[in-house]
C-alpha cells in the first residue's frame, strides 16, 4: 500500500567531463556502457571494492556516496499504454486510479544534453547522519516541532487521510521511522526542503554542483535504456528480483492491502540496505521501490503536452513537487518508471527519500 490517495486528497498537505568518457550519441536511445573515468577532483574513486555492484565510472564523494556517470542521450519519457492494458495487467485497480494516471502522456521525446552523476543508491541513513553532524543542519521534521511518521504496528488508520502510518508525531524524524533501519538503509522522513539542505552543503563543501535530479533525468536514468514498464520488463511479478516493494512480507503487515501485494517474496517488509538489488543497466539500484525519490521538478499534469525536448526542467509554477519509483511500501501500478506522484516540499514520510545527482562540470 501507499499513500497515494494523498494525491487526490489535500493539496495543503501534499501538497564531473572525466576523460574517457563515452557519451552516448544524439539519436540513440540505447544504454551506453559505463564510460571509465580518468579522475576526480573530489571523492575517492572506487571502481572495484565496494558494497554496491561494481560499475565502472563510479565514485565516491566525501560523505561516502557513490555516483555513477550517465551518459548523455535521448529517450522516450512517460506512458502511452491504454487503459485497457492496464486493467487487464492491474485487474484489481479501481477505473478511477487508472485514469488518475493520465499525467504519463503523452509519451513523448526528450533528449539529455550532458553527462551528469546520479547517486547509485539513495541517500543512506549513515550519509544523512553525518551530513547533519558536520553541518550543524536539523531536518525540518524537528525544526517544525511536528516529527515524522512512523510504523506502529496498533496504529489503526482514522480520520479523512486514512493515514497507513502513525503521525505526525515528534517521536518520528529521519532517525526513527518506526521499524529497525541501519546506517545501510535509505534515509526516510526527509523532506525536499531537507534535499534542498544536503544538495547546497555538498556543493559548497566540494565545490561541485549537487541538486536532485529532474523528473526527465530521473527516468531517463530509470529507464537505462528500456521501454517497458520496470527495468527488468512488463511484468510486475519480476518486481521481487530487482526491487524491494511491497511484497509477501509486507502483505503480513497490511493484510487488508493483500490482494495488491506482489506474490513473490523479496525479503523485506521493510526499507532493505540500498543495493540489495541488482543494478539496472545504468549500475543504479532501487530505481524502483525501497524509498520514493524526490525530484527537482514541480508538478504539472499537463507538462509533458508542451515540454521542451531538451532538458526539460518542469513547469515554472506549482506548489508540490514530484517524487518518483514507488517504495518498499508501493503496489506495482506505482512502481513504473512513469509513474509520477507529488507532495508539498514540507511532506516527510515513511517512505519517502532522496537520491542526488552531481553535475559534471562545464
Ligand atoms: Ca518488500
Ligand atoms: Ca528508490
Amino acid at each position: 500500500m501507499d499513500y497515494i490517495r494523498l494525491k487526490h486528497t489535500s493539496a495543503a498537505l501534499l501538497a564531473l567531463c572525466l576523460i574517457g568518457c563515452a557519451p552516448l550519441a544524439p539519436g540513440s536511445t540505447s544504454p551506453a556502457p559505463h564510460p571509465t573515468p580518468a579522475g576526480t577532483a573530489t571523492g575517492t574513486e572506487s571502481a572495484s571494492a565496494s558494497t554496491t555492484a561494481p560499475a565502472p565510472g563510479r565514485i565516491v564523494n566525501t560523505i561516502g556516496m557513490p555516483l555513477v556517470r550517465i551518459p548523455r542521450g535521448e529517450f522516450l519519457m512517460g506512458s502511452d499504454e491504454p487503459i485497457a492494458q492496464l486493467e487487464k495487467d492491474f485487474p484489481l485497480m479501481e477505473r478511477q486510479r487508472l485514469e488518475d494516471l493520465r499525467d504519463e502522456a503523452p509519451m513523448h521525446r526528450v533528449r539529455i544534453t550532458r553527462d551528469f552523476y546520479l547517486g547509485q543508491t539513495e541517500v543512506t541513513v549513515g550519509q544523512f547522519r553525518q551530513f547533519l553532524k558536520v553541518s550543524g543542519y536539523v531536518p525540518e521534521s524537528i525544526t517544525d516541532g511536528t516529527g515524522g511518521y512512523g510504523y506502529n504496528p496498533q496504529h489503526t488508520p482514522s480520520g479523512p487521510r486514512g493515514e497507513q502510518f502513525d503521525g505526525r508525531n515528534p517521536r518520528y524524524s529521519w532517525a526513527n521511522p518506526g521499524f529497525a533501519q541501519s546506517d545501510a538503509h535509505p534515509v526516510v522522513n526527509v523532506t525536499w526542503n531537507d534535499a534542498q539542505a544536503l544538495a547546497k552543503w555538498l556543493s559548497q563543501t566540494e565545490g561541485r554542483v549537487y541538486r536532485l535530479p529532474t523528473e526527465a533525468e530521473w527516468e531517463y536514468s530509470a529507464r537505462a535504456g528500456t521501454r517497458t514498464r520496470y527495468h527488468h520488463g512488463d511484468n510486475p511479478e519480476g518486481l521481487t528480483a530487482v526491487a524491494n516493494v511491497f511484497d509477501a512480507h509486507a502483505r503480513a503487515l497490511w493484510p487488508a492491502f493483500a490482494s495488491h501485494a506482489v506474490r513473490g517474496d523479496d525479503g523485506h517488509a521493510f526499507t532493505a540496505p540500498v543495493a540489495s538489488f541488482a543494478p539496472n543497466a545504468f549500475g543504479l539500484h532501487d530505481m524502483h521501490g525501497n524509498a520514493w525519490e524526490w525530484t527537482q521538478d514541480l508538478h504539472d499534469e499537463n507538462y509533458y503536452a508542451h515540454s521542451p525536448v531538451d532538458d526539460p526542467q518542469g513547469p515554472t509554477q506549482g506548489t508540490v513537487y514530484v517524487r518518483r519509483g514507488g517504495s518498499w511500501h508501493t503496489w506495482p501500478l506505482y512502481l513504473r518508471a512513469s509513474y509520477r506522484n507529488w507532495n508539498s516540499p514540507q511532506t516527510r514520510y515513511t517512505l519517502v527519500g532522496i537520491r542526488l545527482l552531481m553535475e559534471v562540470p562545464r
